[in-house]
């Protein structure tokens, strides 16, 4: 366990980030983006690894369905294992997306060098990361990852003690937690 130096003062928001199957294909991909979802101060609530099958892609991506790279998409996120997260922060929504970069790698590469996209993208649909929209679909799609988690009762119970307590992260879990009271 190691105690982390984050201050949270300001009310933690939700946000659902996903690790797609061309990056977890790539250990160095992998601890990359891992690496930079700790080193720009995200609390990594939950963590797992899971494989979707064809059926799961096509429901999550249902909005897409009749899009000329809907095909496409559902394939290759059925495609192999993914690793999902719910990373809390201040404007978790936003800052997530910004270190992913836009959708396409090609446009990532000029306007956001640094971007996950950028760096990492393949193609327009192996492009790395999944990050929620806003606040409405940071709900739906936690509960799409993570059926047992309550995000309104972790906002009640959990945020006040996220910000008011020090955390430690697990780097075996890939987990941030409250470290005991003293
Ligand atoms: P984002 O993931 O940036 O929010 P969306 O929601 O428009 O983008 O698209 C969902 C996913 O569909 C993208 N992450 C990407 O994998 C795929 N996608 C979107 N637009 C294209 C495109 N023009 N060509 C191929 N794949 C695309």
């Amino acid at each position: 366990m190691l105690l982390t130096k984050v201050r949270l003062s300001k009310a933690l928001q939700l946000t659902l980030a996903v690790i797609k199957p061309d990056a977890v294909a790539h250990p160095v991909m992998l601890e990359a983006i891992q690496q930079k979802i700790l080193d720009h101060n995200f609390v990594i609530v939950r963590c797992k690894d899971l494989v979707w099958t064809r059926r799961d892609s096509e429901r999550f991506y249902a909005e897409h369905s009749g899009r000329f790279f809907y095909q496409r998409l559902v394939e290759f996120m059925s495609s192999g294992p993914m690793r999902a997260y719910i990373l809390a922060r201040e404007d978790a929504i936003r800052h997530w997306r910004e270190q992913m970069g836009p959708t396409k790698v090609f446009r990532a590469r000029y306007t956001d060098p640094a971007s996950l996209r950028a760096q990492f993208g393949l193609t327009d649909t192996r492009n790395t990361t999944h990050g929620s929209d806003s606040s409405e679909s940071a709900r739906r799609e936690i509960s799409f990852f993570f059926p047992d988690f309550n995000v309104e009762e972790w906002l009640e119970k959990e945020e006040p003690l996220f910000r008011s307590r020090q955390i430690c992260y697990d780097p075996q879990k890939h987990i941030h937690t409250l470290s005991s009271p003293s």
